[in-house]
């Protein structure tokens, strides 16, 4: 697939991602959506070597202002539900992809735009993000995920008024609420997202990927985390890594990990 709306750009193992659509302050149209199923599905699946995902919106605006809704006007009264579904489909891939996904929040997050930095593992974000679920502004609700994961973050309490008033909130609150995980100075957001990952991939790479798939399996119905943690537990025992990593310790030594 030729990206046309996401640019991608790989350096030393970080992928940074960067959903160019200024214009329409990066708003998710069905070939964004594409793309960004590609990439999580297959093409990031397949890179050898990653370390980590950056994802961004372009310009200083906007991270993403929501799913297109110039588009979706479009639907008519049919096809909603199927999109929903579809939706929900990419950003899973999202929060199940293997490798640390940063969201780099440099403005806007609302609607499809703060589902999708909520699907990611991580959030950095400037002083001028802003957060909301204003699908209820338009006589809609959020369709990917935003229901669900904005009470994982936020609590139930929180969450309704969001979802209720359409509300948005600043950076900082979202910092105090923990929806975000840091708050760095504005056009930091995706150097301070490199920063943490590189960090991350110091760690051994197969421990990271299953620390991914554990925490995920807590909000799973059809998973029972704990029993989750003692398989990915026992599977990283049996890795070439953690022989090196507690050699590196006994040793003295930082560890050389190999990813197996
Ligand atoms: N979609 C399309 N265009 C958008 C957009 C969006 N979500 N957000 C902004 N734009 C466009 C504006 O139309 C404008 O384009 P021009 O008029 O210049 O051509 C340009 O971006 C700049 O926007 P503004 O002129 O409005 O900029 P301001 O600084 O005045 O305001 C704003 C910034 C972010 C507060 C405002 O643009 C805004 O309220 N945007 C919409 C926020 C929003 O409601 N987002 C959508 C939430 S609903 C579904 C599945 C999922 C969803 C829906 C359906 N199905 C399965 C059917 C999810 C929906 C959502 O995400």
């Amino acid at each position: 697939m030729t990206y046309q709306n996401l640019q991608i750009e790989e350096t030393d193992g970080i992928v940074l991602i960067t959903i160019n659509r200024e214009k329409a302050l990066n708003a998710l149209n069905k070939q964004t959506m594409q793309e960004l199923r590609h990439f999580f599905g297959a093409d990031g699946l397949e890179r050898e070597g990653i370390k980590g995902v950056i994802l961004t919106g372009a310009g200083e605006k906007a991270f993403v202002a929501g799913a297109d809704i110039k588009e979706f006007m479009g639907l008519g009264d049919s096809g909603g539900q199927a999109l929903a579904e579809y939706g929900q489909e990419v950003f899973f891939m999202v929060e199940r992809f293997p490798h640390p996904v940063i969201a780099a929040v440099n403005g806007f997050a609302l609607g499809g735009g703060c589902e999708l930095a909520m699907a990611c593992h991580l959030r950095i974000a400037g002083p001028n993000a802003r957060f909301g679920q204003p699908e209820v502004n338009l006589g809609i609700i959020p369709g990917y995920g935003g229901t669900q994961r904005l009470i994982q973050y936020i609590g139930k309490t929180k969450a309704m008024e969001l979802l209720l008033t359409a509300d948005m909130i600043g950076a900082d609150e979202a910092l105090q609420l923990g929806l975000v995980n840091k708050v760095v100075e504005a056009g930091a957001e995706v150097e301070a997202s490199r920063k943490m990952l590189q960090k991350i991939a110091t760690k051994g790479p197969v421990a990271i990927s299953k620390i991914i798939e554990t925490v995920n399996a807590y909000f799973a119905v059809d998973q029972d985390g704990f029993q989750t943690e003692v398989s990915a537990f026992g599977a990283t025992t049996r890795t070439a890594d953690f022989v090196e990593g507690a050699t590196a310790f006994v040793e003295k030594r930082k560890a050389d990990f190999k990813g197996v």
